[in-house]
């Protein structure tokens, strides 16, 4: 109630510069009607005592708020307990519509919003939405034409118990989580307008047999109908200059209907690292009456990924040997709210590394997606299933919301040739009991029924304590997360270096037919001294450089990422290993926090600069 009256009182404020969005995106695929909601943007801390939000009432118009920009993280810099934990935040924007035929409708549209949403459009609340890193859109149906629409969202990181990933205090005071949590709109808000159909999804699947074979790519396009009475659709496109014909369909009153068309490329300009050749793929969509309401453009690539019978990645028939580094988006200055410079800078620090492969722990901003196409880097793309006890994934709902989670991600990056795995989380449970076993099975058929062009993967814990799990052998690939020569393990099994040839050995006699990838290898380094002593940056060094031995030593490792590319912030108390930490800074990074170099840098690079991406 009090929310309602609080987001009511700021509807009925006077206008603060009040601009009108422009045509335009952040990256470039994706639907025509598209308008950035940048500009003036006002954020203020949730008004919790009563004397401020009395104040704040009486005073409707911008007492307490301060003037932002979107996207935004409102604790970037805020390293608190109280910051991590979670915190309410509000944010508000004025706009005037775009003009637009009367027949628009209009959409907003939010990439990330971390981690409960709830939105409110001249007062009126239009809709909720909870978890980061996916977007998610809300009729705009209490949108003014005329004059100033206010756009009011209140921010909650707090995470509740059943949240993924989970976030919180132990009884013990120490924290749960894997990455600074940053409360905020952290990607772009985008207004869409829409006129009767709207291109739900879209998918250009490249099939190809092998490498000189023709190629077929078939289309997919779900088109939603957003007025209530049924309605035939029109779609015609091309596909490297080739015109795509489908047949037209009824699309019932609010309902979708689904349409195909495929054509098929006699001598396909395979897409991979060395030659990330991309075709752009454009869509029209049409009213029976032959009005065109929609557009849709692509850039993707024709490429085939599969396992060979020794156990190896085979990109285009050819065996992989990918070598990379992981990324967090975080950034001192921002915290997650990376700007399209930081997101081409990071890219631009793998491509000058050489690498042809990363990973994050969530879904990449779809501009770092675009970037990773064009460059030639693949993507180990992951959902958040970050580090789950059993006892979460024996509860039907947490299943059914990771499950969610890989099927939105599939539907807005299944266009994205870089993408080769869908990873379907990162060390939970080592020995998965009943109900981690479920998620596995089901979120393997999930894949191979929306994508049979990509792998499906889960990252896992390198515990050689931990004897063959025969769920994992219903994936295509296998990460490892290897720490030998860096943390304990269970029971100090991991001490010793020297132990990960033989580990990795025993993965792959379990696991034959599965490939294997080094989800992760990496050491924390801040400062200079003895090779023997953990966080100098001789010991990164040295420790990179020989777990990189090792792996060129084994043909079915299919690819290694270090972990990280850059220093990133973890949680209170962060030590990760350094008797010299300095939290909560993950200080695994090639790069430090002010874009230096480490002396691993230039070691790495001339490793990967010499190793090609196939075999
Ligand atoms: C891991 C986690 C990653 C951590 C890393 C570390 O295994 O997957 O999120 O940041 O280790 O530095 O300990």
């Amino acid at each position: 109630m009090l929310l309602c009256a609080l987001a009511t009182v700021v509807a009925s404020a006077p206008a603060h510069a009040a601009d009108r969005p422009q045509p335009g995106s952040v990256y470039r695929d994706g639907p025509s009607g598209r308008y950035l909601l940048g500009g003036t943007w006002y954020q203020r801390p949730d008004a919790a005592d009563t004397g401020i939000r009395e104040r704040f009432q009486r005073s409707p118009g911008l007492a307490g708020w301060t003037r932002t920009s979107v996207p935004s993280a409102s604790n970037a810099g805020v390293f608190t307990n109280e910051s991590y934990l979670g915190t309410v935040h509000w944010y508000r924007k004025d706009f005037r519509l775009p003009r637009a035929s009367r027949l628009s409708k209009w959409v907003l549209r939010f990439e990330s919003v971390n981690y409960r949403a709830r939105v409110w459009l001249n007062g009126k609340p239009i809709g909720t939405h909870v978890g980061a890193y996916l977007p998610f859109e809300l009729r705009a149906k209490s949108v003014r034409r005329r004059g100033v629409n206010r756009l009011v969202v209140r921010v909650d990181s707090r995470r509740q118990k059943f949240d993924i990933p989970p976030l919180s205090q132990r009884a013990s005071g120490a924290f749960e989580g894997g990455w600074w949590n940053y409360n905020g709109i952290l990607r772009e808000v985008y207004l869409r307008r829409v006129d009767q159909f709207d291109f739900a999804q879209v998918f250009f699947e490249p099939r190809l047999r092998c490498r000189t074979c023709a190629a077929t790519v078939v289309v997919h396009a779900q088109v939603a109908n957003v007025n209530s009475s049924g309605a035939s659709a029109r779609i015609s496109g091309t596909f490297g200059g080739r015109a795509l014909r489908f047949r037209g369909h009824r699309v019932p009153g609010r309902g979708t209907a689904r349409f195909r068309a495929r054509t098929r490329i006699r001598n396909p300009r395979l897409w991979s690292p060395e030659r990330p050749t991309l075709y752009r793929g454009t869509l029209r969509l049409r009213t029976s009456g032959g009005r065109t309401v929609q557009r849709y453009r692509v850039h993707t690539g024709i490429r085939s990924l599969r396992i060979s019978r020794l156990g190896r990645i085979q990109l285009n028939g050819r065996d992989v040997n990918l070598r990379g580094a992981s990324m967090h988006e975080d950034s001192l200055s921002r915290g997650a709210a990376l700007t399209p410079t930081q997101m081409r800078q990071n890219i631009g620090y793998l491509r000058e590394l050489g690498a042809t492969i990363t990973r994050s722990h969530y879904p990449f901003h779809p501009y770092t997606l675009e970037l990773a196409d064009r460059h030639g880097i693949l993507v180990w793309s992951e959902i958040p299933v970050f580090r789950m006890a059993s006892r979460l994934f024996a509860n039907g709902e947490v299943r059914n919301k990771a499950l969610r989670m890989l099927r939105t991600e599939i539907a807005r990056d299944a266009n994205h040739p870089s993408v080769a795995v869908w990873s379907i989380g990162n060390e939970n449970a080592s020995r998965p009991g009943t109900g981690l076993r479920k998620y596995i099975r089901k979120a393997s058929r999930t894949v191979e029924d929306l994508d049979p062009t990509r792998l499906v993967g889960i990252a896992t814990s390198g515990f050689p304590t931990v004897q063959k799990q025969r769920i994992y052998t219903e994936l295509d690939v296998l990460g490892i997360n290897d720490y030998f020569g860096w943390y304990r393990g269970p029971r100090g099994t991991i001490s010793d270096r020297n132990l990960l040839s033989g580990y990795l050995n025993r993965l792959h006699s379990d696991y034959p037919n599965q490939a294997l990838v080094i989800t992760e290898f990496g050491a924390e380094a801040n400062r200079s001294g003895p090779v023997t002593e953990k966080g100098t940056y001789e010991f990164q060094t040295d420790f990179l450089r020989y777990h990189l031995g090792v792996f060129a030593s084994k043909p079915f490792v299919s690819g290694a990422l270090i972990w990280n590319l850059r220093d990133f912030r973890v949680k209170p108390g962060w030590a990760g290993g350094n008797p010299q930490p300095n939290p909560p800074v993950n200080q695994k990074g090639l790069v430090d926090d002010r874009g230096g170099k480490k002396p691993a840098w230039e070691v790495v690079r001339k490793i990967y600069r010499s190793t090609g991406p196939f075999r």
